[in-house]
């Protein structure tokens, strides 16, 4: 039994989502997911901004192999601080089918650098959303960023799009690949082609090493699902224009949605309205994941 008591307003995750109608390539990688817990296994962080149900390893396998996927990165959530035990656990499990992005400290030795390596992490993520995190300062990332480039990682960054005026300079300078999670979570009421989603455009644009997840049009849609109808010209146009540098994930366990909790059936669904090609779906799920996770057996 576990001493931790669920947040009440939280979504548990689908259990029984609908299978897709939309089958993915061969060798498709869900390139953001989360594990949490079993908390009595894997206490959540004191510092945690909620607290939520299980989702562990085991059914995130059985979800990825319902929706055809061959492997997964999963994300270390904010619940679990930075004690990536859970997720380095779920590492160990995968048969070499999944790799990790931690959330490191400054304090991090070189030897838990390593050893995180070698557990299949490939990536921190820095976090910016004040709901979910208190901030590091930024020498402190780009003191982190500096020693992880060593390894040859790469750096997450979580950010909401009223905050990217504030950081792009910052986010700039990082002197690694960088992969922005959810497309900066636009304010998808507004027009695609103006200042807001223009910044975040020009981003990308203006730094050839910044890709972008094209995920989580559950939590963006204001319409909702199934269709998700005002996401797609906002994720569509990041496919089309920056086709070698988008990565694509269910988002599993869904954490802190509150308007709804999607089939993630139905998001595999959301696939092809916003990559539209079948070269387009491969490079979004096969080749950009794998030539970033796996690069040593690029498919
Ligand atoms: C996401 C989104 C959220 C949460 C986390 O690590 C997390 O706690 O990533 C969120 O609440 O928006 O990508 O899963």
């Amino acid at each position: 039994m576990s001493r931790f008591v669920v947040d009440p307003d939280w979504l548990p995750f689908d259990r029984d989502p609908t299978r897709p109608t939309f089958r993915v390539p061969a060798h498709a990688v869900d390139a953001h997911c989360h594990v949490f817990g079993p908390a009595h296994r894997f206490p959540f962080a004191p510092e945690r901004k909620y607290t939520p149900c299980d989702a562990p390893k085991e059914s995130l396998w059985k979800l990825r192999d319902f929706l055809g996927f061959e492997r997964n990165v999963i994300v270390q959530a904010t619940c679990h601080g930075a004690d990536n035990s859970a997720l380095v656990d779920a590492l160990a499990d995968a048969d070499g089918l999944a790799r990790g992005v931690a959330t490191v400290r400054a304090s991090i030795t070189d030897d838990e650098l390593r050893g995180l390596d070698a557990a299949g992490v490939r990536g921190v993520r820095f976090n910016f959303v004040r709901r979910l995190v208190d901030a590091l300062p930024r020498d402190t990332l780009s003191g982190i960023a500096k020693r992880v480039a060593a390894l040859g990682w790469h750096v997450v960054i979580y950010f909401e799009a009223e905050e990217l005026p504030e950081h792009y300079e910052f986010f700039s300078t990082l002197p690694v690949t960088v992969v922005v999670d959810h497309m900066g979570r636009p304010d998808v009421s507004r027009d695609p082609d103006g200042p807001e989603f223009g910044l975040f455009l020009r981003l990308l644009r203006e730094n050839g090493n910044i890709w972008s997840k094209v995920s989580c049009p559950e939590r963006l849609s204001k319409s909702g699902p199934p269709h998700y109808t005002d996401v797609v010209p906002f994720a569509r146009r990041v496919v089309e224009e920056f086709p070698d540098r988008v990565l694509w994930g269910t988002d599993w366990p869904h954490p802190n949605m509150k308007s709804h909790m999607p089939d993630d059936g139905v998001l595999v669904d959301f696939i092809p309205q916003i990559a539209v090609s079948m070269e387009a779906q491969r490079k979004l799920l096969v080749d950009n994941p794998m030539r970033l996770y796996w690069p040593e057996e690029r498919k």
